[in-house]
């Protein structure tokens, strides 16, 4: 039974009235959007209360997915949908004199995640609710999510992010259930009449965590679980034990401010080690989530420590969270007094760790001095950890040194370091990384002998996206077509896009599949109008690069090649190519001078191109501020061609990829990270796969690759750099974007790009060609969405439920939907 339109109507206006005291006549926009949440907040908490109940009476095992990152985007339209109310909602604001498209807008992004990471974690417990798995996220409740970037003369400025300066309708703030933290400090060693010894740690410092609940709604809405995340506050008491010690004081504890912990996001996807601030957030979240863990497991098994293990695993996104397995075992051991082999027995059967990148600076190290200052007692129960396993390693490979230092948890050097993925693997029982290749990839390169040491452990589990809201929800025009050809139970079973295969050269539905791609690229080049003043012509190619900026992306890759068509056309005015916007969405760490440039150069070669009356329509270049994920949302529906150009080696799995070949884009790609799978899934006829292998790549490293090789032989290639070194595109100001010439000549081009140059200006020729042909490119479109089913986020949940987790669904009674 769900709610009529008129009901849902008086519902919107009771809270306009009682919630937030206003009235129809001076609502605006955003107290709409209020009220509508409000209302469907109703059904939220309702959902939420029914699921933790059955979840506590059922005593059911849980996942507890531990991530420093979540980038949840906007959550209204999301629960709407998932509770079948959004045409509903639609109808009544309609009769009400508002749009519900304004409505949406007003809600400001969730934006707690720098990228793949942070969305992946959303994704997946979007598909743990619709699963009816019980679970839980864990993370931190920033007050400031990823900045806002602006673009001022071509340049990245970064703005705060203030997602919830005017209150956020879907948090719920739960104080019974705050937690104390410890930082600082020293140990103490204790020596008992019978010989034992125990540790004491007297911290330096104490802070609260508070959590925020944020309700997440399975698709059907049966089951509610939460993202709770904690929010730092000043103790209310400060047990300054260090006092007692006579007088010992920490040099930094007075300068910790309790509330800055949770402030900020850090803004750099996939580097950021070294900074204190980082590992005490790390810790602050992890001690506060596995406290209330215990405490909830305690709520129904008392002292008993023995089904611990059965009732609850931990899945620690990333190392970032790595910290979560010596606060266990202090807890385990300090304090409920276990010995060392029975706490250890239970660590290691609850945590279980992914691994997202190879990339060397990803892999967090924090300094031994670090850690002994801001956790003493921690780095003590490491070194210990580390010490039984050194142990065990002498076992397999007796008296090889070398093989230890390898192993061990400890980086000897002139400062000592602890390296966080070592430890991951070896307190958890199981590590997968996130696509095929890069999971082979982390077996034979990232840690080897840890598979030889524990064949099983190393695991795939291939990334995957939430169909719900990167197609469903983002795309109705091609639901609604979806819908009629397949059936609407798509969403649930997305392998059902199979059946779209056989329509592929059907002439009928190519024609209603174009043209829906035809309007939804309308309605992004209004939006790229209303943005940047730049007009774009839809029956162009519209090519979409939408990431993070790094090298590694090689969206510089991209860019060499739009100067290279621009010289084409400027040489040729008959350059025959088919007209190509190409849109690029991406933010760069406010840290990262070369990504920041590359932003810079992406524009000034825009504003060139874009007003060179020589180029007419055949080229665009449009860069659209603020990537985030509602503004994904109405980019990827319009892609024609989705840019998945990496090295070779370095994209763990990219998510993007996928997103953008389910709403009928064709990829051009590498073979690299998940982009593999999906040509394996639409046939290499329906994907333009380029360039080095990883193979090749190791290869050409090996016999010493010099960039300027190609610089010299391959004259595009040079009159493109040395162009960059001119005032072309910055008149009056030559060597402004000399920066990316020098990265790829003079400092070694260590992402290939300049390798793999030609194999992409080719394969983008291909491109060309395949788009001019219109029954052969509606074919191309049609397969790619058809054959997405494998990357449903809820494919990924299964095997890390097959292969990890042992988790069985908890079916929760339907409610009455309000
Ligand atoms: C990203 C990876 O770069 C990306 O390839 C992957 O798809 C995503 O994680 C989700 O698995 N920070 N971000 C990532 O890795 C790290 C570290």
């Amino acid at each position: 039974m769900k709610i009529s339109k008129g009901d849902f109507k008086a519902a919107i206006i009771r809270h306009l009235h009682s919630t937030l005291g206003t009235d129809e006549n001076k609502a605006n926009n955003h107290a709409w959007w209020k009220a509508t949440c409000a209302a469907i907040q109703e059904n939220v908490l309702e959902g939420l209360r029914r699921t933790q109940k059955t979840h506590y009476m059922n005593d059911t095992r849980a996942v507890h997915y531990f991530s420093a990152e979540f980038l949840m985007g906007r959550l209204l339209s999301n629960n709407m949908q998932n509770f079948g109310l959004y045409d509903v909602a639609h109808g009544a604001l309609k009769e009400l004199g508002v749009e519900l498209a304004d409505v949406l807008e007003e809600e400001p992004d969730m934006a707690l995640g720098n990228g793949g990471l942070g969305r992946l974690a959303a994704c997946f417990i979007d598909s743990l609710a619709t699963m009816e798995l019980p679970a839980i996220g864990y993370g931190i409740h920033y007050e400031h999510g990823l900045f806002r970037q602006e673009i001022k003369s071509g340049a990245q400025i970064e703005r705060p992010d203030s997602w919830r300066d005017y209150g956020n309708p879907w948090e719920i703030c739960r104080p019974e259930s705050i937690q104390e933290v410890s930082l600082f400090g020293y140990v103490e060693t204790k020596y008992g009449d019978n010989g034992g010894i125990k540790k004491e740690w007297h911290p330096g410092s104490i802070v609260k965590g508070v959590p925020w609940d944020i309700p997440v709604v399975g698709y059907g809405g049966k089951t509610v679980n939460v993202l709770r995340l904690w929010q730092s506050e000043a103790s209310d008491y400060f047990n300054w034990d260090v006092f007692n010690a006579g007088g010992y004081v920490d040099a930094q504890r007075e300068n910790i401010q309790a509330e800055t912990i949770s402030k900020v996001l850090y803004p750099n996807d996939e580097t950021e080690a070294g900074k204190e601030l980082r590992l005490i957030q790390q810790y602050f979240f992890c001690s506060c989530s596995l406290k209330d863990i215990i405490r909830r497991y305690k709520r129904a098994h008392g002292d008993d420590w023995s089904r611990f293990k059965e009732q609850v695993v931990i899945q620690l996104n990333d190392t970032h969270p790595a910290i979560a397995i010596p606060e266990l075992m202090r807890i385990l051991v300090d304090r409920a007094e276990l010995d060392w082999d029975t706490a250890w027995d239970i660590s290691t059967h609850v945590f279980a760790y992914t691994n997202h990148t190879l990339l060397p600076e990803a892999l967090e190290k924090w300094p031994a001095r670090m850690l002994e200052k801001i956790l003493p007692r921690h780095l003590e129960i490491i070194y210990e950890i580390n010490h039984r396993f050194m142990n065990e390693v002498d076992k397999k490979w007796p008296g090889d040194n070398s093989k230890k230092a390898k192993l061990s948890i400890i980086e000897e050097g002139p400062e000592k370091m602890v390296r966080m993925g070592h430890l991951s693997v070896i307190g958890s029982f199981k590590v997968n990384g996130v696509a095929e290749l890069h999971s082979r990839l982390v077996k034979e390169n990232l840690f080897p002998d840890f598979d030889a040491l524990w064949p099983d452990k190393l695991t795939n589990v291939t990334n995957g996206i939430t169909p719900r809201r990167w197609l469903k929800a983002c795309n109705p025009l091609l639901s609604e077509l979806v819908d009629k050809k397949v059936g609407e139970d798509w969403p649930l079973n997305l392998k059902k896009l199979e059946g779209l295969a056989k329509h592929a050269t059907n002439k009928t539905f190519q024609k209603s599949f174009m043209s829906v791609k035809q309007k939804n690229k309308q309605l992004l080049a209004d939006e790229i109008y209303a943005s940047t003043g730049i007009q774009v012509d839809t029956n162009a190619i519209f090519d979409i690069q939408i990431k993070r900026l790094h090298e590694y992306k090689r969206q510089h890759l991209n860019l060499l090649h739009i100067m290279a068509l621009y010289r084409r056309i400027l040489e040729n005015p008959d350059y025959d190519m088919h007209p190509r916007v190409f849109i690029f969405g991406a933010k760069a760490a406010p840290g990262y001078k070369l990504a920041k440039d590359i932003i810079f150069a992406i524009n000034k070669v825009a504003d060139k191109v874009n007003n060179d009356p020589r180029v007419g329509n055949k080229l665009k270049v449009v860069f659209l501020p603020n990537y985030r994920v509602s503004l994904a949302e109405k980019m990827i529906p319009a892609c024609d061609v989705s840019e998945q150009i990496s090295t070779a080696g370095k994209e763990a799995s990219g998510t993007g990829n996928m997103k953008l070949a389910l709403n009928g884009a064709v990829t051009i790609g590498t073979l690299d990270g998940a982009n593999v799978e999906i040509a394996e899934e639409v046939g290499e006829d329906n994907i333009f796969i380029f360039g080095m292998t990883v193979e090749d790549v190791n290869a050409l490293k090996a016999s010493g690759y010099n960039p300027k090789d190609y610089y010299y032989k391959d004259a595009e290639i040079k009159a493109i750099l040395d162009w960059l070194e001119t005032d072309y595109f910055t008149p009056g100001k030559p060597g402004a974007l000399v920066s990316i010439k020098q990265s790829l000549l003079d400092l070694g081009d260590p992402f290939f790009v300049l390798a793999d140059f030609r194999a992409y200006s080719d394969a983008q020729i291909e491109v060309d060609k395949a788009y001019r042909d219109k029954a052969r490119w509606a074919e191309m479109v049609i397969i790619n969405t058809a054959m997405m089913g494998k990357f449903t986020s809820d494919r990924s949940i299964q095997d890390y439920v097959d292969r990890v987790w042992r988790l069985d669904s908890c079916a929760v009674e339907q409610q009455k939907i309000r």
